[in-house]
This record gives structure tokens, sequence and C-alpha cells, in this order.
């Protein structure tokens, strides 16, 4: 089991990289360098927080009620959803989501961009655990570098003799003014998946926006897409590649009500998830010996 001390002598990178212990017991690592802060979780190679110099708020929303706490999801962030998103397609008992975000992660690497962004790639800690959900020949890796803009690779490699399939995605919360002053661009045109009182498919027509709980699945889309904040008065946009789904996702009240761990009173209202996914039929075979990957680019511009 990796220490905070073990991994500032293999890893940290001097007032940039700082790898801690939190209260929980879960290991941390702090990132500032120049151009931005970032947070991240080791459990899960989960991003918890990512703020531009640029940005006087932070762009990566994370829930006032969010718990580390071992085996458990982080409520917020860009949780990694893998080896399946949403529920299981067979097993009911299984975790929602997959398991690559509730499981302890090891760093591969550490190191410094040649413009001043910090870049950390870590690996998903295979066990009895994990094989018994998904029992196939696999290596997960996350590559994320924070910088002024943030960019993450997931890497899936095949190492085992037959094919299997995924759908995956970074089910990334971003911090908007108010889901009432925001809107998101690019999808116009694409089908989606209303999740919303069952599942109906449907056509985009022109700008999201939110009224109510949202929760839709874009298929058969490689559009980079953008949120616009009346509010902050900002844009972030979100680039990818690999990836042919994006998810938008808001809980509105009554969903909220009942997660219990948005933020109070209405800490709902100030995120909403844009995830860049392969969901749905957009699921991703990788070939004996392949391997397949997912990279998002956010970055945040004045409005
Ligand atoms: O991506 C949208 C969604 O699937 C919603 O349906 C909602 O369940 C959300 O993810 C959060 O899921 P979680 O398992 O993190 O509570």
């Amino acid at each position: 089991m990796d220490t905070a001390q073990e991994l500032n002598r293999q890893f940290g990178i001097g007032g940039r990289l700082d790898f801690s212990e939190d209260a929980g017991g879960l290991l941390v690592a702090q990132i500032g360098n120049e151009q931005a802060t970032a947070t991240l979780c080791l459990q899960g190679a989960h991003l918890m927080a990512w703020q531009p110099k640029s940005q006087a708020v932070p762009v990566v929303w994370l829930s006032n009620d969010a718990k580390l706490l071992p085996g458990k999801s982080i409520r917020g962030g860009a949780p990694v959803c893998w080896p399946w998103f949403g529920a299981h397609a067979s097993e009911s008992a299984f975790p929602a989501h997959g398991y690559a975000r509730t499981v302890p992660w090891r760093m591969l690497e550490s190191g410094s961009e040649p413009g001043g962004a910090t870049r950390l790639t870590l690996r998903l800690a295979e066990s009895d655990q994990t094989r018994a959900l998904w029992p196939h020949d696999a290596r997960l890796d996350l590559t994320v570098i924070a910088g002024e803009t943030l960019r993450m690779e997931l890497v899936t490699e095949n190492f085992g003799a037959a094919d299997f399939a995924i759908t995956e995605a970074l089910h990334t919360y971003f911090r908007i003014g108010d889901i009432g002053a925001a809107r998101i661009t690019g999808l116009s045109g694409c089908d989606y998946w209303d999740k919303v009182g069952g599942s109906t498919l449907a056509r985009q027509d022109g700008t999201i926006r939110f009224a109510g709980e949202t929760d839709r699945v874009y298929v058969n889309t490689t559009a980079e897409c953008a949120i616009e904040d009346d509010l902050l008065k900002r844009r972030i946009r979100i680039a990818k590649s690999g990836s042919r789904s994006t998810v938008v996702w808001t809980p509105w009240t009554e969903k909220a009500k009942r997660m219990g761990d948005l933020g109070q009173p209405d800490g709902w209202r100030e995120m909403v998830c844009v995830e860049s996914a392969n969901a749905l039929e957009n699921a991703v075979n990788v070939a004996a010996g392949a391997r397949h990957t997912l990279v998002v680019e956010y970055r945040a511009e004045p409005l």
C-alpha cells in the first residue's frame, strides 16, 4: 500500500505536486502550478477540483457534501465510469457506472509539461474484487494534465486473447452560476436517449436549456460542445476524441432531494454534468491486444 511519504519521494514535484492522506485515509494529490490548481483522489483516479488561475471560480464542481470514504464514490469532480456506464446490463446488484471510481489506483508517472502544466498518470489496481465483477485481461490508465486547460486521457488496454466490450464516461461536474442561466451549445441535430421517465429517442433542436430534470445520452456524436454561463460570464469548451456519446445531466429539485449529497440548500443549481462517454449503442469493442483511448480537453474563456 502506498503512503503519502513514499508517493512524494517517487512522484512529488516540489511545490507543484504533493501527496497527502486525508482524514478518511484516502491518498490525495494536490497540484499547484503557474497556470492552475487541481486536486485528485487516488481512489478512482478521481479529479476533484480544477481551477485555472484565469478563473475566479472553480471550473470543476465538488459537492459541499462530498465525502472521501474507502470504496465510496465522490460526489462531483470527474468520476471515471468504467467498464460500464449506468446500470450493469444484467447484474442489478453491481455498482452503477462500474467499479473504476471506487477502487484504488496506483501512480505510474508524474512530470511537468513544457508550458508548466502538471501531468500525472495512474493505473487501476486490478484485484480479485474487480475480476469478480469483470473477468477480463484489461488495464486502465488515466493521464491528467492540469494547466490553463484540463486534459484527461482514459486508456483501456486489452492484453488478453479475447475481445471485450466496454461502455465508459468521464462523468464531469462543471461549476456554473445557476442552472437557470446556463445553456449548452454544440449538440443541435444530435439524437439522444431521454432517460427521464423511461427511455425515448429524440433529436436536439438548437441550444439545450434547463427547466427540469434532464438526463440525456446524446449518441453517435463526436462534437465539441460548450457550457455558456450568463451569470459567471464564461464559456467552458468541452472537446473530446475517442468518444461517440455525450451525456447531459441535471437532477433538478426532486432527484437532488432524494440524492441528498449535492450540497445545501440547492447545491445542484450550481452544477451541470457534461460527460464525454461511449454509452448505449456506442459501446466500444476492444480487440485482443488492442487499446482504446477516450480524451477530453476543457478550457474556460470569457463569454
Ligand atoms: O450520467 C447521469 C447519471 O447516470 C444520472 O442518471 C445519475 O444517476 C448520475 O449519473 C449520478 O449517478 P451516481 O451513480 O454517481 O449517483
